[in-house]
């Protein structure tokens, strides 16, 4: 992309007639971009007028640069900045350039009347002109302030304004034209283009042309085409447009005592933020917001309705169902906030509609009824952070577990429960191998996982412990486990897979978890019999 600079001198010497728009702050900038626009007018009317201040020079020039800073930053077309009179004289001017070359503003007109000026459209006639000669010098102290060779300097003729003649305008275009201005702006407030059409008649392209049609401006935009204008100035319609909207809107709102009537006719809160970049930060938040406080994320897989259930999931799926009276999920939704983790996906399928737990987002496996763990963990990838729990919705846990979990310094890590294999017996599944029993004398003992199975091996090796449903993925382990999904996915039974064939393939692709042994605590719900221990087990460990 072109600098700005080289872009606003390229639209006022294309040839062509371009048009431009008033913007007078960052969101409206953005708007005007959006709408197809090479270029942005940040007129001094609407920059006051946003402040409810008048035209006048009420608004200092740091504040206007201040303004226009948010606008440069927020867009790639160029800004023509209505730099007034350039805010007193030419070494007001110089400051001003310098400045506005920092901020990435293209361009600045300014207007041959007084300090503090008045608009144009208001008392014009009684409106004195600056003398030709100190106006010049303004125009060459600005041309000779410039720190790059492109920034224009468009510089507007105000006699008609004032009710002079054409004589008069064409002898003060000439006179700026010989400064050094890179455009000469010829402004008129009649109702019909006589005066500027007479000028541009004249004038023949001595210099590019800009002109702004606010008075005029039921004339057919063909007659600046062949009247050989350049540049086309919509000076002042967005804080137009917003005056009328939010004079409708608060008396509607007035009116009514309700938003039911306005809410349709407003843009929504996401179409704030998609205007402010939100979704940019929540990428850049995973790219860059490590250490100390850094975001943990936590997917919640809960597509399934519970087998052995039925009655009690007609119209709720397991995860929903109360123990000691609260959901599951908000038991979980509930220990992951407590551990400040506030970035919760749900990955739900049956009876999505009826989750109802305010602090998680809730994503949709719209196959559940057919497809394992992993289809429903493919929904959530772009969930992943740098640091993401991934966790079966139907656990329950005790906090300081997943507070254990966090505390551990492992690209992957998997809960494995070392205490229950005599209970999993005949209801085994996630049995975990791995490099090293439990030795519960040692803190932090380093352990991998070898391999996750469904059924105990009749024979062999005993398992080593049970994978709880929980396991923590960071930094690295985000790629290993987005490049093992990959793999799984080539395969035909993609579909039917669960976690274990995850880990599985973590441990085959040579990144095996890191295991991290705990001794109870924990439950899962997969019957009736569980639902009712489940009661005891919350009331039991109390959180
Ligand atoms: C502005 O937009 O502030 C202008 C154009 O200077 S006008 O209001 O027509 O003077
Ligand atoms: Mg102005």
């Amino acid at each position: 992309m072109l600098p700005k600079t080289t872009q606003l001198k390229n639209l006022l010497s294309s040839g062509e007639t371009d048009f431009i728009l008033e913007a007078h702050n960052g969101l409206s900038a953005r708007i005007v971009e959006e709408a197809g626009f090479k270029g942005i007018w940040g007129s001094g009317l609407a920059l006051s007028a946003q402040h409810a201040v008048r035209d006048n020079n009420e608004l200092s020039w740091t504040q206007v640069v201040d303004q226009l800073a948010f606008m440069t930053d927020v867009t790639s077309i160029p800004i023509l900045l209505d730099g007034d009179t350039g805010y007193g004289d030419f070494n007001n001017m110089r400051r001003l350039v310098r400045k506005l070359g920092q901020i990435g503003v293209a361009g600045v007109c300014i207007e041959d009347k007084l300090f503090p000026k008045t608009n144009s459209f208001i008392q014009g006639e009684a409106q004195p002109l600056e003398d030709i000669q100190t106006f010049c010098g303004k125009i060459q102290a600005g041309k000779d302030s410039q720190a790059n060779d492109d920034f224009c300097i468009v510089a507007r003729v105000e006699a008609f304004i004032a009710g002079w003649g054409l004589d008069e305008a064409l002898k003060r275009a000439e006179a700026y034209h010989a400064a050094g201005a890179d455009a000469i702006l010829i402004h008129s407030k009649h109702s019909q283009p006589d005066q500027v059409l007479g000028f541009a008649d004249e004038w023949a392209n001595r210099c590019p042309l800009v002109i702004v049609p606010t008075k005029y401006y039921a004339t057919p935009t063909e007659v600046f085409e062949e009247a050989g204008v350049s540049l086309v100035i919509w000076a002042n319609h967005m804080i137009r447009t917003c005056i009328s909207a939010m004079q409708s809107t608060a008396s509607n709102i007035h009116a009514n005592r309700s938003l039911i009537e306005c809410e349709g006719r407003v843009a929504t809160v996401s179409e704030i933020f998609r205007l402010q970049g939100a979704d940019e930060l929540l990428e850049a938040e995973k790219r860059y917001a490590r250490g100390g406080g850094h975001p943990v994320s936590a997917i919640v897989l809960a597509a399934s309705r519970g087998h052995g259930m039925d009655d009690l999931t007609q119209d709720r799926p397991k995860v929903m169902l109360p123990v000691a009276g609260i959901p599951m999920l908000r038991r979980q939704v509930d220990k992951f906030k407590k551990q400040g983790v506030n970035d919760i996906s749900v990955v739900a399928g049956y009876r999505h509609d009826a989750i109802d737990v305010q602090g998680a987002k809730i994503l949709h496996n719209k196959d559940w009824e057919t497809t394992g763990e992993l289809a429903s963990l493919d929904c959530a990838m772009d969930s992943f952070t740098t640091d993401t729990v991934i966790i079966y919705g139907d656990l329950l846990f005790r906090s300081y577990m997943l507070h254990n979990l966090l505390d551990w310094d492992a690209d992957l890590l998997v809960a494995v429960d070392s205490s229950m294999l005599s209970n999993v017996i005949g209801n085994a599944n996630d049995l975990a191998y791995c490099s090293a029993p439990d030795n519960r004398a040692m803190y932090q003992q380093k352990v991998s996982l070898e391999k996750v199975i469904s059924e105990p091996e009749s024979r062999g090796k005993q398992a080593d412990g049970r994978w709880i449903g929980m396991m923590r993925v960071a930094g690295q382990g985000v790629e290993y486990l987005r490049s093992a999904m990959q793999t799984l996915k080539q395969a035909d039974n993609f579909l039917s897979l669960g976690m274990p064939d995850l880990l599985n393939q973590l441990i085959k692709d040579g990144h095996a978890p890191q295991v991290q042994y705990v001794n109870g605590h924990w439950m899962d719900i997969n019957n009736l019999g569980d639902l009712e221990r489940a009661g005891a087990f919350e009331h039991t460990t109390g959180e």
